[in-house]
């Protein structure tokens, strides 16, 4: 017969899994039907089977009207276009490096559309042009960063590209480490909480990034404190070359939402309707002071991890192909507006060409934009420029 006490642990352990059940909406059905799919169709679809179990939403249930929409696919459509003319440019010898969206734009407009700008903070990673771009980024700014322009608002061409910071757009300067951005989301929910205003941190990672611990503490920490903050891992199967199966034991990210005790929601993040449906959720309980909702994108990763990668050494063309063809979130829903006839061939071809002069005109801009100047190298780096950073400065500049 059992004690009181292993009574009364085996009644919390039981209470414990009631909970995550509760919480965790992919649970039993679900999972079961995805596992099923997963088994018919291979690697691949296994990936998506879950987010693809669900009935999709309609956008007038979602308080979306045309107007949103087109928007929405201009958002996704400026940073993919964007996305390809930087490979152009590095592929021509004119910028050193991308680090591309394609793939997962539907992953994050679908979230950033789901904010009020200059009220909420974002820290983003290094692929989210496609948040940046919804929130404000202008396409000049993002070329004078890919080319390391004096001008440029991210960091006076100091930072990588894709390290985005823009103060006015409430988006901190990002670090290299990865997960970093995740802990400064939650100080920055915590600063939303203690100071009582109602204001969300977004905050986004790679599914490989989940395994650093800064990951873990700014989710601990923000379902602890209940924070308004909303983590979004984009899940595309690679950290740079390695697969997911070989960098954790579990399917799905949003598993680990149980063990910090908030919702973790998995959405088809090649449909930015399901991806939006959750962030609007996300965001009504961050508001409503009930706390921080894990959300798993699945998404594809369209390019190598970055231009200075081969991924034909690590992956299989043909994945890559199909997901193109099949799974691109920007055609799909190009496809659904048109098959809703909130979209014309005449309607598109206009988003279409505002984009391209943009894209050009943000080209032309920034190709010859002056460099920063050799003299400025320490400026903006220290809050403070104290007779020691000064005197180093021109020691390195050999003066
Ligand atoms: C702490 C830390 N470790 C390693 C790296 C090097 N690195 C940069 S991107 C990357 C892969 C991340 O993969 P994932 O989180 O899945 O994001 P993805 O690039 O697939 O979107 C690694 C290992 C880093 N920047 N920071
Ligand atoms: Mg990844």
């Amino acid at each position: 017969m059992a004690s009181t006490k292993e009574k009364e642990a085996a009644d919390s352990a039981a209470q414990g899994v009631q909970v995550s059940a509760e919480i965790h909406p992919i649970a039993g059905e679900e999972a079961a039907r995805a596992d099923a799919a997963s088994s018919e169709n291979g690697y691949d679809a296994e990936h998506h089977a879950i987010a693809n179990t669900k009935p999709k939403v309609h956008y007038t249930d979602l308080g979306l009207t045309p107007d949103d929409l087109h928007k929405m696919y201009y958002f996704m459509l400026l940073a993919r276009s964007l996305d390809e003319r930087m490979w152009l440019l590095n592929r021509q010898g004119k910028i050193a490096f991308v680090i591309s969206c394609q793939g997962q734009e539907g992953a994050q407009v679908g979230l950033a559309y789901a904010l009020q700008p200059g009220k909420d903070f974002a820290c983003p990673y290094y692929r989210d042009l496609g948040i940046m771009v919804t929130l404000g980024q202008t396409p000049r700014d993002v070329m004078l960063s890919v080319f390391g322009r004096a001008e440029n608002t991210d960091s006076g061409g100091r930072q990588m590209p894709g390290h985005f910071g823009i103060r006015k757009l409430n988006v901190p300067t990002g670090s290299s480490p990865i997960a970093t951005q995740n802990v400064h989301a939650a100080g920055i929910a915590l600063a939303f909480k203690l100071r009582g205003i109602d204001g969300v941190a977004i905050t986004s990672i790679g599914e490989g990034g989940t395994s650093q611990g800064d990951w873990h503490e700014a989710m601990n920490f923000a379902a602890t404190m209940d924070l308004p903050m909303i983590m979004m891992v984009e899940n595309n199967r690679y950290a740079i070359s390695e697969p997911q199966e070989k960098q954790m034991k579990i399917r799905n990210v949003a598993d680990r939402a149980v063990a910090y005790g908030c919702p973790g929601v998995i959405v088809d993040g090649n449909d930015i309707l399901d991806v939006y449906r959750a962030s609007i959720e996300a965001v009504r309980r961050a508001r409503a002071g009930e706390g921080p909702t894990l959300i798993e994108a699945k998404v594809n990763r369209f390019t190598p991890h970055s231009s200075d990668d081969d991924d034909k050494r690590y992956r299989d063309p043909n994945e890559v192909k199909m997901a193109r063809a099949q799974q691109d979130p920007v055609t799909l829903f190009r496809d659904l507006m048109m098959s809703e006839g909130v979209l014309t061939e005449e309607k598109e071809q206009e988003i279409r060409d505002g984009i391209k002069r943009q894209v050009d005109d943000a080209t032309e801009y920034a190709l010859t934009a002056a460099d920063p100047k050799p003299e400025d190298l320490y400026t903006y780096v220290y809050a403070d420029h104290t007779e020691a950073t000064v005197e180093s400065q021109y020691e390195s500049l050999g003066e």
